[in-house]
């Protein structure tokens, strides 16, 4: 790389602290305090989600697998019912370790489209541009480091073709509910006529099952939690006292909010750079939704946002769906 593009990568780190910072500072000056769990993600996070998604609780890779390994033919021809040329674009992409399925399949019938990748973590990127390279040599692919409308901005400007765009793994659970319908709305206006959204939604199921996968016994799930502490220490000089703060988890079966929490665990002060924030015994930090749906639930999010709903594809045991809307 010449300096110039080093020096430039120097400025956009410097600026995506800057907004960590800010987002850390806002969120633990709210009532209740906030942390976002779009932070997760570093490379620590990255390695503590891929160990989630390999935990006998967390039931949603299994199922999202199960339609990704067995009904592959089915989301091709889903996709590919206009037989033109497309951009695949994967919002939140991770290592791509359900769509890779879909990819090769693709390759194999010798579809003509471009996988565009994008996710908030560079590095998880990296990791499946290594993968694909190795797997898929000759795919054509561009990945897109950053936030999931900047980079579908971006990718449009890329895109001239048909868009297809993958939205899963319930990655659409970690937004409240009014911004899972704003999020919709968006992104049917940055699509044409003939575009076509594949999004995975996580059922409303028995709710034992569903808080297990989010409170497993050996403290996968709290250890993730607590990382973003960690982070905000190493990345924003900070002084969080990590073993002072419990993981919390709930699930509400009316709503299907599963929420998490930190507790401090006594009362406490923290410095975040420059400021100071006051915390009281048992104070909740609130920091992420995991939203479950029912089918009811995604069609009137299609409906309202302008989608047609398509076609629905589940697991055998219909804990899981991935629906197809046009636009
Ligand atoms: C990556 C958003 C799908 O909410 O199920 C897993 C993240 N958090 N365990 C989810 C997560 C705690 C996960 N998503």
């Amino acid at each position: 790389a010449t300096t110039s593009t080093i020096e430039k990568n120097i400025e956009i780190s410097k600026q995506n602290t800057e907004h960590f910072k800010e987002d850390v500072h806002a969120g633990l000056r709210q009532s209740p305090k906030y942390l976002n769990s779009k932070y997760f993600y570093d490379q620590y996070g990255d390695s503590l989600f891929q160990k989630i998604m390999a935990m006998p609780e967390y039931y949603l890779t299994r199922c999202e697998m199960d339609i990704f390994k067995n009904q592959t033919a089915e989301i091709a021809s889903v996709i590919r019912a206009e037989q033109t040329p497309f951009d695949l674009i994967e919002l939140g992409a991770g290592d791509a370790s359900k769509s890779i399925h879909l990819l090769e399949y693709l390759k194999k019938q010798d579809a003509d489209f471009r996988y565009m990748p994008i996710d908030i973590s560079g590095n998880i990127l990296s990791v499946l541009e290594k993968k694909l390279s190795k797997h898929l040599p000759d795919l054509d692919i561009e990945c897109l480091q950053g936030e999931y409308f900047d980079m579908l901005y971006k990718a449009s400007q890329l895109s001239t073709r048909r868009k297809v765009i993958l939205f899963l793994g319930s990655n659409i659970g970690n937004m409240e509910m009014e911004d899972v319908y704003r999020f919709c709305f968006e992104l049917r206006k940055n699509l044409n006529k003939g575009d076509v959204v594949m999004i995975g939604f996580d059922l409303k199921k028995e709710p034992n099952t569903i808080l297990n996968a989010y409170n497993d016994s050996n403290g996968v799930t709290a250890a993730f939690n607590l990382n973003l502490l960690h982070r905000i220490n190493r990345e924003l000089d900070a002084d969080f006292i990590v073993d002072q703060f419990e993981h919390y988890e709930t699930y509400d079966p009316v709503s299907g909010a599963c929420r998490s929490y930190l507790i401090s665990l006594q009362e406490q002060q923290v410095n975040v750079g420059d400021q100071t924030f006051h915390f009281l015994e048992n104070e909740p930090v609130y920091m992420e939704v995991s939203q479950k749906f029912s089918l009811e639930d995604t069609r009137k999010i299609a409906s309202q946002s302008g989608f047609e709903p398509h076609y629905n594809i589940m697991d055998s045991r219909e804990w899981f769906v991935d629906t197809f809307w046009t636009a």
